[in-house]
């Protein structure tokens, strides 16, 4: 009897060691953040069947020279690939490289990023643009200077993001310092052309607006998102509006993330992966561990985000767990 107690718990401590192992192996969500590392502003993206974020290398200015990307086939199991984007491959650049937007257009790759962090219109930098003819780069900027180098409607050119309305149009949404302006795009997309009342730049601010601008279409919709407050501090977070045309009125409707006493603070500047299912959508965010209070402590995470049965969408429930596993097809 000794003897088959002895094997029996043998095989039972044999395979539960196995057991752990493989749930260290082949963890079950993804785990919030998401991957390990001081990374801020992701920008998610669907390449090649694989999701995509893109990230701003969070730390002193001067050592943001450089951007690492991530991806996935399932959102649980990530793979960095370092320096996609680099100082080398943008002559302009000296600090503060920040808040990628990346699109697939024309058989390209088009990098959207902001550089130098001006504080006024004799300072070289702004929005430029990278291209690579792969989501892992290496991408090189396309112009040798920048794109939106002026301050415009009072928006410090930074935090762009690129989307494509269903004609194919592409605008451009930016700015910071509680401006957001929209240009249109030109066919090649690393020009900017006038819109049809000869203007290149509209401003489309809503209320509370500070920086960070997404913009989503469903179901016929214009969903414009953005961040609210200070992004070193605790309050940071994101709004939203929803409007009947991507020129707006930007009517604000209400906060989707807020800081979570018990999980994060300062949590914005977010994206969307839609993801396989109908109605399927996951937001990307940065946030501050509790008790971290250095501006630059910040972690780039994934939740789930619902719309109600009217289109509104419910506030996020930020997570230490993250996401369950969800291949694209
Ligand atoms: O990461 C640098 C800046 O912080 C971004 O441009 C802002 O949106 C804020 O997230």
């Amino acid at each position: 009897m000794k003897l088959k107690h002895l094997f029996l718990s043998c095989v039972i401590g044999w395979s539960a060691s196995v057991f752990s192992q493989n749930i260290e192996q082949s963890p079950q969500t993804s785990g919030n953040p998401v991957f390990p590392g001081w990374y801020a502003d992701p920008e998610g993206a669907v390449f090649e069947g694989e999701y995509w974020i893109y990230p701003t290398y969070s730390a002193a200015y001067t050592d943001q020279i450089y951007m690492d990307a991530f991806s996935s086939k399932d959102l649980v199991n990530w793979t960095k690939h370092p320096k996609v984007l680099s100082k080398e491959n943008i002559s302009w650049l000296w600090r503060a490289l920040w808040a990628p937007a990346v699109i697939h257009a024309n058989d390209k790759y088009y990098f959207y990023f902001g550089a130098n962090d001006i504080q006024n219109n004799n300072e070289p930098g702004g929005i430029g643009v990278a291209v690579a003819d792969n989501p892992a780069g290496p991408f090189k900027d396309v112009l040798g200077k920048p794109l939106i180098d002026k301050i415009v409607n009072g928006a410090q050119p930074i935090d762009q993001f690129v989307f494509k309305d269903d004609d194919g149009q592409y605008y451009m949404y930016y700015g910071g310092w509680g401006h957001c302006n929209m240009v249109k795009m030109g066919a090649d997309l690393t020009s900017i052309v006038p819109f049809e009342d000869g203007t290149i730049y509209k401003e489309v601010t809503p209320e509370n607006y500070v920086e960070g601008p997404f913009m989503l279409k469903r179901n016929g919709k214009y969903y414009f998102m953005w961040s609210e407050g200070g992004w070193t501090g605790p309050d940071y977070c994101v709004a939203y509006a929803i409007a009947d045309s991507p020129f707006g009125p930007f009517k604000r409707v209400g906060k989707i993330l807020e800081p979570d006493e018990n999980v994060a603070r300062g949590a914005g500047h977010h994206s969307l992966f839609k993801g396989p299912g109908k109605d399927e959508w996951y937001i990307i965010y940065h946030r501050r561990p509790i008790g971290e209070t250095d501006g630059n402590y910040r972690v780039t995470c994934i939740d789930r985000m619902y719309f109600d049965k009217d289109g509104y969408i419910k506030p996020v429930k930020m997570t230490f767990e993250g996401v369950t596993a969800s291949p694209l097809k």
